[in-house]
């Protein structure tokens, strides 16, 4: 591909992404609210607010594929929920249609399930139960992609991301977590794919102990290589066993369904 927009670019994931991105088009546009520091031979940087219309509308303007990570990534007050990942969505898929419709990979998130147990097994077609105003931003965000695709043909895919970091550090990661390498090969996956359609995916590595179930999704011909197994031992011996009634232990949305509806100041 020609030129690949990664929003939300100076942020853990982002970071991450940069380099091992950079094979994938011969540009990336990297943007974000927060400085990206200085551009590489085959980067763009693009400072700008997803609430802003106009800055988005440009921002997406020569684009081939979004990997949009950009907005508020825990539970947070309402409006700064409000303008990056609603707003922000909003004007991300208007700013797609006007620009040809590139493919979009949408980084939504385990919270829009939180509240199932971590004896739930679920899948693609199981109802949402977000576990805060954060979880229920990212199922705004999976419900309006859905909406421009049955509409406009706008392809996404909805990657709930479960844990994405260089490795599990507690137990409920086993079941969660996603490695980096998984990650790129999902997006490579993602957009190299005759067809995309909108379909969710489950956003973790191969792991033993996982919760959810990416059947539906296997016609992309993902197969993350990755298993968070390989830490248990290491997570045991650094935590010890965990305690089955905590929150972090009984909820696949783990502390995240403690938070509470944060005040406006
Ligand atoms: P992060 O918080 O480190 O990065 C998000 C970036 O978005 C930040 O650099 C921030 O400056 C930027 N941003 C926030 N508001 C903005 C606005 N109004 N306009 C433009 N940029 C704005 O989060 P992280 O961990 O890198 O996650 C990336 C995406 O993946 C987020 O959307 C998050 O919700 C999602 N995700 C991440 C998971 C993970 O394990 N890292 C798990 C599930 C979902
Ligand atoms: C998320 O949605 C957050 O963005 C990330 O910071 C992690 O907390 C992750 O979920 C998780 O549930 O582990």
């Amino acid at each position: 591909m020609k030129r690949l927009l990664i929003t939300g670019a100076a942020g853990a994931l982002g970071r991450a992404m940069r380099t091992r991105l950079a094979d994938v088009a011969d540009i990336l546009r990297l943007s974000d609210i927060s400085n990206l520091g200085e551009a590489g031979p085959n980067e763009e940087l693009v400072q700008c607010d997803l609430g802003d219309a106009d800055a988005v509308h440009r921002l997406v303007e020569g684009c081939d594929g979004i990997v949009h990570l950009g907005g508020v990534s825990v539970e947070d007050k309402f409006s700064k929920i409000l303008n990056a990942n609603l707003l922000g969505m909003f004007n991300l898929y208007e700013a797609a249609r006007a620009n040809g419709h590139p493919r979009i990979l949408f980084a939504s998130s385990n919270h829009t399930v939180g509240f199932y147990r971590q004896d739930d097994k679920i899948d693609a077609t199981s109802p949402t139960r977000p576990d805060g105003l954060y979880g229920v931003s990212k199922c705004f965000g999976e419900q309006l992609a859905r909406m421009y695709f049955e509409k406009f043909g706008q392809e996404t895919a909805l990657v709930r991301i479960g844990s994405c970091m260089e490795k599990p550090s507690n137990h409920r990661m086993l079941s969660s977590w996603m490695s980096y390498a998984d990650f790129k090969r999902l997006i490579e996956c993602t957009f190299r794919a005759p067809m995309l359609g909108c379909p969710v995916i489950w956003g973790i590595s191969n792991n033993d102990a996982a919760w959810w179930d990416n059947s539906h999704a296997s016609y992309l011909g993902w197969k993350p290589q990755d298993n968070a197994e390989h830490y248990r031992a290491e997570i045991d011996a650094a935590l010890g066993k965990p305690d089955p009634k905590a929150a972090l232990h009984v909820y696949q949305g783990g502390n995240f369904v403690n938070d509470p509806i944060f005040k406006e100041s």
